[in-house]
């Protein structure tokens, strides 16, 4: 087989590339290890920046997001019995979305045949080659098959633990990583939301957030030590901690009702550089992960798969080189933002175990701050509703 570009996994990022070069004519092929349904099995993001939104508005498969989507016009701060309202509408005069990153997967999955997009599912043992050559090309097995196929770019969008990264020599390659000592316990439920904007939560006992799928459909989510067993949660006592946690007014108005998932998952800040080495391009987790505080992570796969879009379109129709030579930068000014956005509300909103009265009094002074001052409110408003790209 042969493309112009071969893309390295059907997450969010892999599917919405792959629309986008089909869009500009640019032929390519998309791989992805798991099936279909397992994909769509994986409950992940749920908050969406404008870049996402506009991005699957360029491609006309905005229908649904535009139905189903729930514009929020701000979201909540909680400390103890405090509640900081950051007014993102008013503010910066935009919005966020909130719509699963599911959603969106199902949404390009179920165009990619009538756009023309390949997306082989199933396929094991992906391994790139050459990839600092003109000639790359990647090697699998489908359907019993061995197969190779041969591009001019591939685009590795195939998350933290893909084989792309890995594909690019240590001699070039530059890690920066935090891990942090506690995990997201997630529990989704089809029980009304407490709130209609979402309420990220620091109390004594720990981080909690309200967030929701829908009108009918919550997602809440308590930190836990990252040696918890989701099988020691039932789904009674994350009702409890969740009505403890995210404080009175809110406990008031939670709907209990049985999880439909539940699940813990670490966190972890990391930044992987070169984003392109040779004639390998790297999007989404697969370069970078940011804590969820702040719903960043699927964004800024969105806005990577932005800039790649652009730097291959440049390269395919106007013969320019340089637009694949500037992806790189491009992509991470706006990556180290994000990184430092979420790390900063994940410090600001967590109890860290090795935090001591210090540390706690500067979280209560800088909620106060930003209880106070339009300054500090803007600040956390534009870097919610996502930065220009
Ligand atoms: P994905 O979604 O991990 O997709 C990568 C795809 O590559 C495939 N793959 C392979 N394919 C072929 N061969 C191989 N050897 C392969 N190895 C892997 C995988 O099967 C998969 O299909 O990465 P992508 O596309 O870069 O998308 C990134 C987002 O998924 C991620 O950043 C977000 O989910 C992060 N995130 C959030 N982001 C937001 O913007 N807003 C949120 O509200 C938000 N909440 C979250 C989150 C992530 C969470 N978890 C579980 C980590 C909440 C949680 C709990
Ligand atoms: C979610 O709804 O899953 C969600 C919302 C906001 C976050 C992270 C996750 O910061």
């Amino acid at each position: 087989m042969k493309t112009q570009v071969a893309i390295v996994g059907a997450g969010p990022a892999g599917l919405l590339l792959g629309h986008l070069l089909r869009a500009e004519g640019i032929e390519c092929v998309v791989v992805e290890r798991q099936t279909g349904d397992y994909v769509l099995g994986r409950i992940r993001a749920g908050v969406l920046e404008s870049i996402t939104v506009n991005l699957m508005e360029r491609l006309g498969l905005d229908a649904r997001l535009k139905a189903e989507g729930l514009v929020e016009e701000g979201f909540n701060l909680a400390d103890g019995e405090r509640l900081i309202r950051i007014d993102v509408a008013g503010l910066t005069g935009q919005t966020v979305t909130v719509y699963g990153q599911t959603e969106v997967t199902r949404d390009l999955m179920d165009a990619a045949p009538e756009r023309g997009l390949p997306v082989l599912y199933g396929a094991s043992d992906v391994a790139l080659h050459d990839i600092e050559s003109d000639a790359p090309y990647l090697t699998f097995t489908h359907e019993g098959r061995a197969e190779r196929l041969d591009a001019r770019f591939i685009v590795g969008c195939d998350g933290f633990h893909g084989p792309s990264r890995k594909a690019i020599p240590a001699s070039v390659a530059r890690e920066y990583e935090r891990v942090y000592p506690f995990g997201w316990l997630g529990i989704l439920a089809d029980v009304p939301p407490c709130n209609h904007e979402l309420i990220y939560a620091n109390h004594e006992r720990g981080f909690a957030l309200a967030s929701m799928r829908s009108h009918t459909r919550s997602r809440y989510y308590v930190d836990v030590p990252l040696t918890e067993k989701i099988e020691d949660w039932s789904d009674e006592r994350i009702w409890d901690e969740l009505a403890i946690r995210l404080g009175p007014d809110a406990a008031a108005n939670i709907t209990r009702g049985p999880s439909i998932e539940k699940s813990i998952a670490p966190l972890r800040s990391y930044v992987f550089e070169p984003m392109r080495h040779g004639s390998l391009l790297l999007c989404g987790d697969a370069a970078h992960i940011v804590p969820p505080t702040g719903a960043k992570g699927l964004n800024l796969a969105a806005s990577d798969v932005h800039y790649a879009a652009q730097a291959l379109t440049g390269f395919f129709k106007a013969n320019d080189a340089d637009a694949i030579a500037s992806y790189a930068a491009k992509a991470l000014a706006r990556v180290w933002k994000s990184e430092r956005f979420s790390w900063t509300l994940t410090k600001l909103m967590h109890r860290f175990p090795d935090d001591g009265p210090f540390e706690r009094a500067m979280q209560v002074a800088e909620l106060d701050y930003i209880a106070t001052s339009r300054a500090a409110q803007t600040s956390i408003a534009e870097n919610y509703v996502g930065l220009p790209v």
